[in-house]
């Protein structure tokens, strides 16, 4: 009987319970499997407190305190790791309380297409169609090409310090660097660097030093657009132009061409298209005139054919450059420029 029991035996039979209690990790219907196991009415532990019965009284006392002590340790054990694992299960259902699956979904605001940049996409797909291809020069650019080149004089007040934003950096060899105020010299770009036939539009971001109002903005977006061919004449012109202001107002919109002035065109003129919002009656918008201007155009000036080095006797060109936000403004009757650079989401959500 005595071999029943003994101090390594009750050890091992501690260790063994120990590393059960130990390999659960997440189920409390395990950890009462072990307790069962080890402690319950048949467990291993009430064997051997039953084999104490039939040993002698001063070894009953030895391997009692022995087995008391192993059991209450292991019973403590027993009682930590389950408080552990019920404290895991309140945190993993708390964790999945976040993600109530039953609640209302949240409502995801999906951003829009701002409309400046829908009528720019807008204008470009315009042109697309009619056979133009894209250029982009930088909005960084020499005193040369922003002016000399396009034949605007030394003494053009565009040039003054007033109207342009002149970078603080050496002079180059072509004059200062300054941020453009258009996009034509992306026209002495494509010019220097292709031979016709050329048939292009340049969009861009431009920069003025202008006062904020209602109309003018100091940072605004253009699309410039050139052709040069032999035999292009001012007819070619005003077919491109109307079919144009035709795609973005409607084929009912009525335009006319007026005489301006340009530097580097000859003649120049500007475009204009009937008021939308009096219908060429005449109101504050139009001033009355009936008519609201939409571009600046003319046949390319002789002289910035002959400063790029192409022959002007054989080659002839049209140009025209526009504003995107003062097109958006009419096509969508927003009476104040500012409202495009706000980042108002009312006002982005009304396209
Ligand atoms: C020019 O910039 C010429 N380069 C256009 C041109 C190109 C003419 C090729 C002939 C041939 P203008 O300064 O008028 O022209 O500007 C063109 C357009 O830019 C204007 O019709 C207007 O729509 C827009 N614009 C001008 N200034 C501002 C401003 N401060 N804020 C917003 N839009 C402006």
């Amino acid at each position: 009987m005595k071999d029943k029991i003994s101090k390594s035996g009750i050890e091992q039979l501690r260790k063994e319970c120990l590393s059960e209690i130990e390999s659960v990790t997440t189920s409390q219907e395990e950890l009462e499997k072990i307790r069962i196991k080890y402690f319950g009415r048949k467990g291993k532990f009430k064997q051997m407190f039953e084999v104490l019965k039939e040993i002698p009284l001063n070894e009953k006392k030895i391997y009692g305190e022995l087995l008391n002590s192993v059991v209450a340790e292991l019973k403590l054990k027993l009682e930590g790791k389950l408080k552990e694992l019920s404290v895991k299960k309140v945190k993993e259902k708390n964790e999945l309380s976040i993600l109530e699956l039953t609640l209302p979904g949240m409502k995801f605001s999906i951003g829009r297409v701002h409309p400046l940049q829908k009528v720019y996409d807008e204008i470009i797909d315009v042109f697309l169609r009619l056979g133009f291809d894209i250029k982009y020069g930088p909005e960084i650019e020499f005193e040369d090409y922003n002016f000399t080149m396009l034949n605007i004089p030394y003494d053009h007040p565009a040039r003054d310090m007033q109207d342009t934003l002149y970078l603080d950096l050496p002079v180059t060899k072509n004059g200062k660097l300054l941020l453009r105020t258009h996009t034509s010299p992306v026209q002495i770009r494509v010019l220097l660097s292709e031979k016709p036939p050329i048939k292009s539009i340049m969009p861009g971001r431009v920069y003025r030093h202008e006062n904020l109002d209602a109309t003018h903005l100091f940072n605004f977006h253009q699309v410039e657009g050139l052709v040069v061919d032999k035999g292009i004449r001012l007819s070619d012109l005003k077919g491109v132009l109307t079919y144009f202001v035709k795609s973005i107002f409607g084929q009912d919109i009525k335009c006319r061409f007026r005489q301006s002035y340009f530097p580097f065109t000859e003649p120049s003129l500007e475009m204009d298209i009937c008021c939308l919002v009096c219908k060429g009656e005449g109101c504050g918008v139009c001033k009355n005139s009936g008519y609201v201007e939409v571009l600046g155009c003319g046949m390319v000036h002789p002289q910035v054919l002959y400063n790029v080095g192409l022959g002007y006797e054989e080659y002839t060109g049209f140009a025209f450059g526009l504003g995107v936000e003062r097109i958006a403004m009419l096509k969508y009757r927003i009476d104040d420029i500012r409202l495009f650079y706000e980042n108002d989401i009312r006002f982005i959500n009304m396209f």
